[in-house]
């Protein structure tokens, strides 16, 4: 026993002291931009994702009784400042739930680059919560793990899960509102959609705003924002229509204008925010020859100039090839649906 825990508390399993999780990025084709709730991160509107088969994030979770400090390692490099800040507010949420005050010595690595739009945190949350709810031993079924995984960031909701994801905002009027805010898995003809995302790395370096200060000022200053979320729901309820059909076009057409449907809410804000690149606008104009070409491909861009570009598994060859030459020294990766959140068995 590593933990100490008051004397009157009971805990449903021991805590194994030391775990590890995987977690893969998740791109939002319904995307989440606004919080109603900061303290609770709950959104104002649905999103829906599809996780990733690239970029993991491997997170060990190790309980340290004689430590007074939490100890938070990324890539090998002890994190301080905000970013450490995020982690060890995160545990202390997991450590008030388990009763215990040990402090815990966390070490991550992301496959993918880190802070540029490309769901470094919802992968990185995602491994965090599963690897600290086992370490500190909580009994957490998948839709509890990803309320908690929402508390260190709102897009790791929906990275406990596998292929396509819907994170439900849940309804303001709840009595306890954390219960209604988590995600779950839509069920989704794989072999018949045949999904690819391309994703197209024009800049790797972290962005000037983080993704949260911007939703923020949106939510706040922009008078596009509140029409934005209204058309969210058409967008959202197409979506699953679309997705239940396996109807790869009308899946990449409301994911694309539901992307820029968002930057338009970030550039109406004051003052604008805006990660759009020239590079962004130069792979926007190949996504619109690939579809006079014949090409269904459609684009999504997050809190980033980083673009992801949508269309069947046959196709992600030549999309790759004509983002590669619309952008010289773009990085190009082709992504599939990828798995949900899940503990090893060993430390990596
Ligand atoms: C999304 N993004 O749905 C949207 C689209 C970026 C653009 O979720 O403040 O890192 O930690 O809840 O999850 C990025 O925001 O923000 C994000 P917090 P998060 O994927």
């Amino acid at each position: 026993m590593t933990g100490e825990r008051p004397a009157t508390t009971a805990r449903t399993r021991p805590a194994p002291a030391d775990a590890t999780a995987v977690a893969h990025p998740n791109i939002a084709l319904i995307k989440y931009w606004g919080k109603r709730d900061k303290q609770l991160v709950l959104p104002w509107t649905d999103s829906l994702s599809m996780t990733l088969d690239i970029f993991p994030t491997t997170t060990r979770v190790r309980l340290e009784p004689g430590i007074r400090h939490d100890t938070v390692v990324h890539d090998g490099i002890p994190l301080d400042g905000l970013p450490r800040h995020r982690v060890t507010a995160f545990l202390d949420l997991v450590r008030q739930r388990a009763e215990l005050t040990t402090r815990a010595v966390v070490e991550t690595r992301n496959t993918g680059p880190t802070g540029a739009g490309l769901a470094s945190s919802a992968s990185g949350f995602a491994a965090l919560a599963t690897a600290a709810g086992a370490a500190y031993g909580l009994t957490l079924d998948p839709t509890a793990l990803s309320r908690l995984a929402r508390r260190g960031s709102g897009s790791a909701a929906r990275s406990v899960f596998g292929g396509f994801v819907l994170w439900h905002a849940g309804h303001p009027d709840h009595d306890d509102p954390d219960l209604g805010s988590y995600a779950e898995p839509v069920p989704v003809r794989l072999d018949d959609l045949e999904p690819a995302l391309v994703v197209a790395v024009v800049d790797a370096g972290p962005k000037a705003l983080p993704s949260r200060d911007a939703m923020r000022r949106t939510v706040d200053t922009s008078p596009l924002y509140r029409p934005w979320t209204v058309s969210c729901r058409a967008d959202l309820r197409g979506m699953q229509e679309a997705l239940h059909r396996a109807d790869l076009d009308a899946v990449g057409e409301i994911a694309e204008r539901n992307a820029l449907g968002m930057h338009a809410t970030m550039l109406t804000a004051r003052p604008a925010v805006r990660y759009l690149s020239p590079a962004t606008l130069t792979v926007l104009d190949a996504v619109l020859e690939l579809r006079r070409a014949g090409v269904s491909a459609w684009a999504t861009m997050d809190a980033g100039p980083n673009i992801k570009v949508l269309c069947r598994r046959a196709d992600a060859g030549r999309v790759a090839e004509a983002l590669r030459a619309a952008v010289p020294g773009v990085a190009v990766h082709v992504a599939g649906p990828g798995p949900g959140a899940r503990l090893l068995e060993t430390a990596v």
